[in-house]
C-alpha cells in the first residue's frame, strides 16, 4: 500500500505539522549513519528526504539502504538528478521546477524516468518546486540554469503555486535553497497557503526553533531542514517535545 501522500493529507486535515530531515548523500558520513538516523528517530521528525544537486551515481541507493536499516520512518527521495532514483526508498517527490523556465526541469528529466519508475515500487508524489531568491546563489539555481523568483514578488510566488495546484502536483515545495541566507519569509508562505488547498512544504535556511515555529505559524505543513542538523546534532535537541507539542498537535511517528 503506498498511503505517504495520503497520511501527510490526514495531518494537515488534524492540523499536524511535519517535519523532514534532508540528508545530501553528496555530505553525508555514511559511517555517521546509525548515530545520526538514532537522533532522528528520536527527535520530533516525522520523515526523511533524501537528495542534493550535485550527487555521485549509486551514492543515493548506498545511502537509502543503510538508513532504512535504522528506522521505521519513511524515507523519500527528493532528487536533484535521474541517477538518485532508487527502489530502496518509499516515495519520490516527482519535482518539476515550476519557478523555472529551463524545459529539463520541468518535463524532459521526468520523462527520461520512466521506465525507471515503471519498474519501482516507489510512491510517486508530483510536486510543484519553486524556487526562491535567498541572497545568494544556490546549487540549485546553478545545476539547473535557472533563475529563483525574486522574494519581493510575492504574488507571482502565490500565483506559479497556484498554478502548480491547477495543472494537478500534491503538493508544492517552497524552496529558498540549502544553506541559505535568507529562508523563505512568512508574507510569502502565508500567500501562498491561503491560495492553496494541496499540503505546503517549506524549506532551506531554516536554522532556529523560532524559524521553525514561524513557518508552521505561517502556514507551512511540513518544514524540511538539512544544513542545520548537519552542522550542528544538537539541534535535534534544540527543537525537542515538547515545545512543538506545545505550540502544535505534532503528528506521532507512523509506520510506513
Ligand atoms: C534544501 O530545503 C532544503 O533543499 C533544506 O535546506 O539545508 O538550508 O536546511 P537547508
Amino acid at each position: 500500500m503506498k498511503h505517504i501522500y495520503n497520511n501527510i493529507l490526514l495531518s494537515v486535515s488534524n492540523g499536524e505539522k511535519l517535519l523532514a530531515v534532508l540528508i545530501d548523500p553528496d555530505k553525508f558520513p555514511l559511517d555517521n549513519t546509525e548515530t545520526f538516523i538514532n537522533k532522528v528517530n528520536e527527535s520530533i521528525a516525522t520523515h526523511i528526504f533524501v537528495g542534493g544537486s550535485e550527487v555521485e551515481k549509486s551514492q543515493t541507493e548506498t545511502i537509502v539502504s543503510e538508513i532504512k536499516k535504522f528506522t521505521q520512518l519513511p524515507v523519500i527521495l527528493f532528487p536533484g538528478d535521474i541517477t538518485q532514483i532508487t527502489n530502496e526508498a518509499d516515495a519520490l517527490l516527482f519535482l518539476s521546477l515550476i519557478s523555472g523556465r529551463n524545459p529539463d526541469y520541468l518535463i524532459g528529466k521526468h520523462i527520461q524516468s520512466i521506465s525507471l519508475l515503471e519498474e519501482s515500487n516507489l510512491e510517486v508524489i508530483p510536486t510543484g518546486y519553486i524556487l526562491i531568491e535567498n541572497g545568494k546563489e544556490t546549487a540549485v539555481q546553478r545545476v539547473t540554469e535557472t533563475m529563483p523568483i525574486p522574494r519581493k514578488n510575492v504574488q507571482l510566488i502565490a500565483d506559479t503555486a497556484k498554478a502548480g495546484e491547477l495543472l494537478g502536483m500534491k503538493l508544492i515545495y517552497l524552496e529558498a535553497g540549502s544553506g541559505a541566507i535568507h529562508s523563505v519569509t512568512t508574507e510569502i508562505i502565508t500567500q501562498v497557503k491561503n491560495k492553496l488547498k494541496i499540503p505546503l512544504i517549506v524549506g532551506g535556511g531554516i536554522r532556529s526553533k523560532q524559524q521553525l515555529v514561524s513557518a508552521y505559524s505561517s502556514g507551512a505543513d511540513l518544514v524540511v531542514i538539512g544544513t542545520a542538523f548537519e552542522e550542528d546534532e544538537t539541534f535535534f535537541e534544540e527543537i525537542k517535545n515538547p515545545f512543538v507539542l506545545q505550540t502544535f498537535p505534532q503528528k506521532r511517528k507512523q509506520q510506513y
